[in-house]
């Protein structure tokens, strides 16, 4: 279920969601009244991106400018970019030369896209294609989805909240969000600690029922090797290919929609509302663009290798430049003139998900290296946030003039990060997790996956700890040296 901040109790107790998971518009009014109730707006610039960060050595400041021709100048550098906001469109050839309207699932209009009486491809078939394809197919006079992978999907089972589970959170918060903070992926799931080997198949598909029926990704807390654990995962996978035949009426169809290259939950899990009845419906095709790859795009539609398509509208559901996309976007700077592209070459390198080596004063929220995306984003972001607050006092306190993290602290990190991620099944897909989806992108497992409950009490014993692995300076001399 949506989760909402919780900084603020009286915020969290006067705030009411209308439905269980939130759309879109619900979602922008909460930030609107976030940010009106605390009075944010005057300290932010809307519609502006950042196009450069550089650290000025001789006073120890970063130097930022903007597409609107800012230059300013700060102390503290936050990247708060998001793991999820460069949207990608793959560079089909003739993608120019389309002469209907299009969009990206990651970049759609702050209006109502009309599809009414339109013939409608949607390209890719991730969690957001999962969302816009039942959507889509009530309006479109008939639409075409372009599949190259299969994924697993699970119900939402969606709706208006109830007032029962709404009255038990609002009183029970401060209990709900300690057990979020403690827990593997930052949530309130009763997470199964039996191994899914030592049970007999009836109560392995028993306990996999209960799990579907509470929805979203609560089936993937049904074992404790589920995501570690090949034969674990594949009673899982192979009960949700089950519920795709029960759900879809063709048998050849629901083949199709069959996930078969990787593990269950090793690519982001769909959450959906009757995304797979959406296929039962007349005005609805699904092409296999595995077996015959899009070729090119043309001024009235879309050619594969197999056939051609005549379309009036293509949403493009491809994806995004994930985890270091935004970041690599902004040209940044650090120390000695070195482009934090160069150093992350060969994918990135960070202490924590929070600091990188060279880039002093310089903090990622929910940077590479740090559980974000395989967790409660809510909770890691709140704990990002609190942790880097707390260091710049420190820092301001203390009266020093840069904190970073040393070379040594970000290489092993980084080795730990590895070594956790390959103690799972994650790896094994090519997932945007790993950069797999981004042609030419180094291939790296960049979340850390050892636990939102452990990954916090890392961060607190390090503080205690006087910021192990951080070096603190106090002069311009020291920086520089
Ligand atoms: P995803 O999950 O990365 O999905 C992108 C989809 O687009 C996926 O099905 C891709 O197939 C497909 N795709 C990408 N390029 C092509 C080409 N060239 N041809 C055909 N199909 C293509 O992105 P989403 O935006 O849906 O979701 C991203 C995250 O946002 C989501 O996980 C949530 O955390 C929120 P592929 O699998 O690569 O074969």
């Amino acid at each position: 279920m949506t989760y909402s901040y919780s900084f603020s109790d009286d915020l969290q107790q006067e705030w009411q969601w209308a439905e269980r998971f939130t759309r879109q518009p619900e979602i922008l009014r909460y930030a609107g009244h976030v940010a009106d109730r605390f009075d944010l707006r005057r300290d932010i610039r809307f519609g502006t991106r950042v196009t450069s960060a550089r650290f000025d050595q001789r006073n120890s400041r970063w130097r930022v400018a903007t597409d609107r021709g800012d230059a300013l100048d700060a102390r503290f550098l936050i990247m708060a970019t998001g793991c999820l906001s460069l949207p990608r469109v793959p560079d089909f050839p003739g993608v120019d030369d389309f002469e209907g309207d299009w969009y990206h699932t990651g970049a759609w209009p702050h209006r109502d896209v009309d599809f009414g009486g339109m013939r409608v491809g949607v390209i890719g078939t991730g969690s957001t294609a999962v969302q816009a394809i039942p959507r889509v197919a009530e309006h479109a006079e008939h639409l075409t989805v372009f599949q190259r992978t299969p994924n697993f999907a699970v119900p939402a089972w969606n709706g208006p909240l109830d007032s029962e589970v709404e009255r038990d959170r609002k009183e029970n918060y401060a209990a709900y969000r300690a057990k979020a903070r403690v827990s593997f992926g930052g949530d309130v799931f009763d997470a199964n600690d039996a191994s899914a080997l030592e049970l007999d198949e009836s109560e392995v598909f028993a306990e996999l029922e209960r799990r579907w029926s509470v929805g979203g990704f609560a089936l993937l807390t049904a074992f404790s090797d589920i995501l570690t654990d090949e034969r674990a995962n594949e009673f899982a996978a192979e009960f949700v290919r089950r519920k795709i035949r029960e759900r879809v009426d063709d048998p050849d169809i629901a083949e199709l929609l069959c996930p078969d290259d990787h593990p269950i939950g090793t690519k982001r899990l769909c959450v959906d509302s009757n995304y797979y009845e959406t296929y039962n419906r007349d005005n609805v095709t699904l092409v296999d663009v595995r077996q015959s790859p899009i070729k090119e795009l043309f001024a009235t539609g879309l050619r594969t290798a197999a056939s051609e398509y005549d379309l009036d509208t293509i949403v493009f559901a491809t994806g995004f430049d994930a985890m270091t996309g935004a970041l690599l976007e902004i040209d940044i700077v650090g120390r000695d003139d070195v482009a934090l592209s160069d150093c992350w070459a060969d994918g990135p390198r960070t202490y924590l998900g929070l600091s990188v080596a060279g880039f002093p004063n310089m903090f990622t929220i929910t940077g590479p290296g740090s559980p974000s995306v395989l967790s409660n984003m809510m909770v890691s972001i709140e704990q990002h946030v609190e942790w880097v607050s707390d260091c710049i006092s420190h820092v301001v306190e203390e009266g020093y003039l840069t904190i970073e993290t040393t070379p040594a602290a970000e290489s092993e990190w980084s080795a730990h990060v590895v070594e956790v991620g390959d103690g799972t099944l994650y790896p094994l897909a090519d997932s945007w997790y790993t950069g797999a989806n981004i042609p030419g992108k180094p291939r790296a497992f960049t979340p850390y996956v050892g636990g939102v409950g452990n990954y916090r009490e890392t961060c607190d014993e390090i503080t205690a700890d006087g910021y192990r692995g951080f070096d603190l300076r106090r002069d311009v001399a020291d920086v520089t040296a």
